[in-house]
C-alpha cells in the first residue's frame, strides 16, 4: 500500500518516542530502556475517516539539539511530534527549542507536543497550568502515556487526518511528486550554526 505520509518524532533522550511508536503499532513499551541509535523507521496503519492509511513513523535518536543529518531527514516530513517527559522539566525546554528550530526549517507543518509519561503522576514536574500557557502561545500540547495508551491514538489519528487534509493520498488525486523541501537559505543557515 502506498504511504500516505511521514510522521517524525523528535525530543530529548528517553522521553518515550520509541515507546509511543510501539504503542501506535499496538504494543506496550519494552520492560527495559534501549536508546535508539540514529533513526528507526516503522510503518503504521492509521485510520482516517474510517479508512486505513499507511504512514511511516520516523523515530529519531534523542538529543538536546537537532544536527544537520537529521535536518536533512526532515525534508519530506508531513507531520511532527515533539515529545517531552513530564517527569523531567528540562525535556520540555528541549522540545520547545527543537520545535522552534525545526518548524523554522520546515515551515508550518501539522504538529503536536506530547507531555509523555502522564501515568507517573507522583514524579510529574511540569506545572498544571503549562497546557493553558502553551495553548496561549498557539502550541497544541497533549498529555500522553505510552504505558497506558492515554492520548496516543488520538494524536496520531489527528495528525494523520491533518496531513491528508493538506496533501490527499495519491489514489485520491492525480499523482504529483512532493515538491516541498527545506529552503536553500534555511539549510545554509543550519550549516553555518
Ligand atoms: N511509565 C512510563 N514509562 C515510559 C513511558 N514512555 C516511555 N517510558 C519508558 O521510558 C524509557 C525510555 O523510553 P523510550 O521510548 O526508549 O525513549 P526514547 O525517547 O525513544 O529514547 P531515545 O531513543 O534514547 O531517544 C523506557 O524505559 C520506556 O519503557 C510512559 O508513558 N510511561
Ligand atoms: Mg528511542
Amino acid at each position: 500500500m502506498e504511504e500516505a505520509g511521514k510522521i517524525c518524532l523528535i525530543g530529548a533522550y528517553a522521553v518515550g518516542k520509541s515507546a509511543l511508536v510501539r504503542r501506535c503499532l499496538g504494543a506496550s513499551p519494552p520492560a527495559s530502556y534501549r536508546c535508539t541509535l540514529g533513526l528507526s523507521i516503522s510503518r503504521a496503519s492509521i485510520p482516517v475517516q474510517g479508512r486505513a492509511q499507511v504512514f511511516s513513523l520516523w523515530d529519531f535518536q534523542g538529543s538536546g539539539s537537532f544536527g544537520r543529518v537529521n535536518v536533512l531527514c526532515l525534508r519530506e516530513a508531513d507531520a511532527l511530534i515533539f515529545v517531552a517527559d513530564g517527569t523531567r522539566m528540562e525535556t520540555l525546554r528541549i522540545a520547545l527549542d527543537m520545535r522552534d528550530q525545526v518548524l523554522g526549517l520546515t515551515g508550518d507543518l501539522p504538529n503536536a507536543l506530547l507531555l509523555n509519561k502522564a501515568d507517573l503522576k507522583k514524579l510529574w514536574e511540569i506545572p498544571e497550568n503549562s497546557l493553558d500557557e502553551l495553548a496561549g502561545q498557539g502550541i497544541k500540547a497533549v498529555k500522553s502515556s505510552a504505558a497506558t495508551g492515554l492520548g496516543v491514538t488520538e494524536v496520531f489519528a489527528n495528525l494523520a487526518a491533518e496531513t491528508l487534509a493538506k496533501t490527499p493520498p495519491p489514489h485520491s488525486r492525480s499523482y504529483a511528486p512532493k515538491t516541498r523541501s527545506l529552503s536553500r537559505a534555511a539549510l545554509q543557515r543550519e550549516e553555518q550554526s
